[in-house]
């Protein structure tokens, strides 16, 4: 297809100051009235045609100022409605049909478990009625939706409820939104919900209504999104100095959705996955999950909604800064060390291979097919990093004075990253010339160190440099900020300076620089380098087995701490992959230092649990030339199983001490003690322990809460211990009426190692409970068979590929968002062994020759390029 590139950006012919919406919602069909006022950009050329955006909308009828158009003024192709010789402003009504009960897309209108509701974002709204579908049209909004009140008792959009009526067996509501919007924005409900209502006050003084909505059998469910919205609320006006601007906030649980939740202007709209939360059928991450996604619809209102994107190549503008928010938000409320290893580990494991693979992208892309390809870990969570680079170069107070400037300067506009960066750049003091680059160069900096030491001098070199990616074959030296300290032999940082800091921030901006330090004594220092991950770059200095060990023990830096355990796993894999037999020389060398991480375990074992995670299998393929699942997950098995005995009375004290009597509460003290508990009881499953077994099974069985039922359930049918069999079995028995605890069941089934799994896929492809139509069913097995299952989904035998290639056609029929989305896990063909490559290509060779929706056409061309 023809690519869409930001270069050709133009401002739109004519921009819509007011829109009323009214929406009639019957059961074979709705009918849409629009009614829009329209006035000619004042920069657009004269004569323009009016082009409004419709996909697959039945046109009733069309007037422009009260009189029915011409035939010869107006055309419509099916994607778009083109009016001609238009005066400059007139008002265009239409009148238009669409079967929100066949959307199985999930965007624009469709239904939902009976309850119809609305995804906008990215160009869902010319899938509803005909508009300038982008979002540098903001409007005023005024809708009236209208529906059978018995059946659908809740009728929302958003903004302010007017007014509101009935007729006959039917009623109505209308909603104004008083703020000017982009219709990516835009949102509707209409179903018989129950609400959880709550208040809040803003530090002015204003009180706001906070509403969640769920079914009836949910409401049980709601109260920890509830706490995570105040408390959200709350920081953003202390950190950034940002209220809640509307008298009412609401969000909506649904159950088909294609993404985590969407911001739409005081009506949310989120996947039950990411807003319902109960002790009962939700584990630690889940809590945390929700915390942070309603956290991060609630920054939108800001970063997104007041101050919204240009155009979709600014995606990161809005995803990237609200990102950095939620994370930021998250650590506040959790731990700032754990929480940003967890960031950066993702970062590390899914954003790099990205940024490494056929999807690399620049932050904010030069081009694009569909932009709902472009929801990346590279938009999100590198943009994040680009942010957070930004925070660090200026500080905490400039950085808030550039926020500050960003939100005054342009509220209620459609502006760019460069927008962003002017004000950092302005308020900070600062050229971040060169630091723009990182926004349109793909790939992930290469950072090797180097370093001598002599006569009191210690001289560190730095090297930048980025491989080439799809499109950019030559790369420019970027502005790469390095925290950095330097330890001395008791384990202190050592002063830098004459004012005896003892960290600083080197900025490299070229290839090649060297930086000196005084440093007394004659012995060199350990370096602790880029210190809380200060660049999304991939390190490389020539760490000793000596200097890691002395790292774990002393760094004061948590993310430092955490890489040096990192690296010495991944040393000790990379020598089993050659010499398998060692494993247990490799454990009893590695011994000492988990050792010493337990033994100060319980002064955060949260953050002990992290550093006693092994690296996953994907991760240590992602380091290897070329990737060889079975060897890797034997390697990896073998010494976390001789990890597991030797230190298996360790283990069973650890899980001891982690113990949380006491009813189930997803308090960071207490996850963090669960997740070491968790750890623990891997490593015993790993060694296959004579006592794990029977205390898995208790534990699964007897537990309160989700997290010990599930995490016990998944040691238990991972290692294929026994009971494991019985425990699935009850596991579903009790819990098949909660779809996101099946999801769960899914996936623990999907992700048992070997290919024999390849089997029990297609029998759950089967299974009653597996629906098409969900996209986190959908998920749960496929998405963590093909990402979390390297030994199945990479049989040999070339099964696991051509499996997933049926199912991505078949997903393709149902919702192309989701099979594009899922065709992601494929993006690693370019690295496989030669055979395996040609079985994965072949396999999607044949979809893509199938293939109906663009989006999966443009991910399949993507990585068979
Ligand atoms: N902005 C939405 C993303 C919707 C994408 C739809 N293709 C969720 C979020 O980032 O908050
Ligand atoms: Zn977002």
């Amino acid at each position: 297809g023809t690519p869409i590139r930001l270069v050709d950006y133009q401002v739109p012919a004519y921009l819509v100051g007011q829109v009323h919406l009214d929406v009639d919602l019957f059961d074979e069909h709705t009918r849409v009235n629009a009614t829009l006022a329209l006035r000619r950009h004042p920069d657009a050329p004269a004569g323009a045609d009016c082009v409004l955006d419709g996909v697959g909308l039945t046109l009733e009828a069309l007037s422009v100022d009260g009189e029915p158009l011409a035939e010869e003024a107006w055309r419509y192709d099916g994607e778009q409605l083109v009016l001609r010789g238009m005066p400059d402003t007139f008002t265009l009504a239409t009148q238009v049909i669409i079967e929100p009960q066949r959307n199985t897309a999930l965007e624009g209108l469709y239904v939902s478990r009976g309850m119809f509701c609305t995804q906008c974002e990215a160009e869902g709204f010319r899938r509803i009625t005909f508009f300038p579908d982008r979002p540098d049209v903001l409007s005023r909004f005024s809708t009236t939706v209208r529906a059978d009140k018995v059946r659908f008792p809740v009728l929302l959009s958003n903004g302010n409820p007017v007014a509101r009526g009935e007729e006959g067996a039917r009623h109505w509501v209308t909603w104004e939104d008083p703020f000017p919007k982009p219709c990516y924005l835009f949102a509707l409900v209409a179903g018989d919900l129950a609400c959880l209502e709550e208040r809040y006050r803003t530090g002015s003084g204003r009180e706001i209504t906070l509403q969640i909505y769920a079914e009836e059998r949910d409401l049980d469910k709601l109260d920890h999104a509830m706490a995570s919205l105040k408390a959200a609320m709350a920081w953003d006006e202390q950190t950034y100095g940002l209220e809640y601007d509307l008298g009412i906030y609401m969000i909506v649980a649904v159950s088909h959705f294609n993404m985590g939740a969407m911001e739409n202007k005081g009506l949310n709209i989120f996947n039950t996955a990411c807003v319902l939360a109960h002790p009962k059928t939700t584990t630690d991450a889940g809590f945390q999950r929700v915390e942070a996604v309603v956290a991060h619809e609630y920054f939108h209102n800001w970063s997104g909604n007041r101050v919204t994107c240009r155009d979709w190549f600014q995606l990161s503008l809005k995803e990237g800064f609200t990102v950095f928010r939620d994370q930021s938000f998250s650590a506040d409320m959790n731990s700032i060390a754990v929480k940003r290893v967890e960031d950066v580990d993702m970062l590390r494991t899914v954003q790099f291979p990205e940024d490494q693979g056929p999807m690399a992208h620049p932050v904010r892309p030069a081009e694009y097919q569909k932009i709902d390809n472009f929801y990346t870990v590279t938009i999100y969570e590198k943009g994040a990093e680009l942010v957070r680079m930004q925070h660090g170069l200026l500080g905490p107070e400039r950085f808030r004075a550039g926020t500050d400037l960003y939100f005054s300067r342009f509220d209620g506009q459609a502006v760019t990253t460069d927008d962003f960066v002017d004000c950092m750049a302005e308020a900070g003091g600062i050229d971040l010339t060169q630091f723009r680059r990182w926004y349109s160069q793909a790939g992930t900096p290469r950072l090797e160190a180097s370093d001598t030491f002599a006569d009191g001098e210690y001289r560190l070199t730095l090297r930048q440099s980025t491989p080439p990616t799809p499109g950019q074959p030559d790369k420019l030296p970027l502005m790469i900020p390095v925290k950095l300290a330097l330890l001395g032999a008791d384990g202190a940082a050592l002063p830098l300076d004459a004012d005896g800091n003892t960290e600083t921030v080197l900025v490299l901006t070229e290839a090649e620089q060297t930086f000196a330090f005084a440093v007394p004594g004659t012995q060199a220092p350990v370096p602790s380098l880029l210190r809380g991950f200060s660049a999304p770059v991939e390190l490389r200095y020539d760490f000793s087995p000596a200097q890691l060990h002395f790292l774990l023990a002393h760094d004061s830096d948590g993310y430092c701490r955490w890489d040096a355990a990192q690296r010495l796993y991944h040393a000790a894999v990379t020598r089993l992959l050659a010499d398998p037999s060692a494993a247990e020389a490799e454990a009893a060398a590695l011994r000492p230092a988990l050792e010493q991480v337990l033994a100060r375990a319980m002064d955060d074992p949260a953050e002990a649990a992290l550093l006693l995670t092994l690296p996953g299998e994907v991760a240590i393929g992602d380091r290897l030339d070329v990737l060889e699942p079975d060897r890797i997950h034997a390697a990896r098995g073998a010494l976390q199983a001789e990890l597991g005995r030797q230190l298996a009375r360790q283990w069973w004290q650890a899980g001891q001490a982690c113990l949380t009597p006491g009813p189930y509460r997803p308090s960071a003290a207490d996850i963090g003690k669960r997740s070491l508990r968790h750890r623990a009881l891997a490593y015993l499953a790993a060694a296959a322990d004579e006592r794990v077994a029977s205390h898995l099974e208790a534990l699964c069985r007897d537990a309160d809460n989700m997290t010990d039922q599930l995490g016990a359930l998944r040691l238990l049918v991972h290692y294929r211990l026994p009971g494991a069999a019985q425990a699935l079995a009850d596991f579903a028995a009790r819990w098949h009426d909660e779809a996101l605890v099946m999801d769960q069941w899914f996936a623990v089934q999907a992700t048992v190692p070997g290919e024999q799994t390849l089997a029990q896929v297609r029998a759950l492809l089967a299974h009653a409970d597996f629906d098409w139509r969900v996209p986190n069913r959908v998920r749960g097995l496929l998405g963590s068979f093909a990402n979390g299952n390297p030994t199945a989904f990479h049989a040999a035998s070339g099964e696991g590929y051509r499996l997933y290639a049926e199912a991505l056609a078949r997903l393709d029929e149902v919702n192309p968002q989701i099979a594009a989305r899922m065709a992601g896990a494929c993006a690693r063909l370019p690295r496989l062994p030669d055979a395996r490559r040609e079985a994965l290509a072949a396999a999607l060779r044949d979809v893509l020759s199938r293939s109906r929706s663009a989006n999966l056409r443009e991910m399949l061309e993507r990585i068979l390029a």
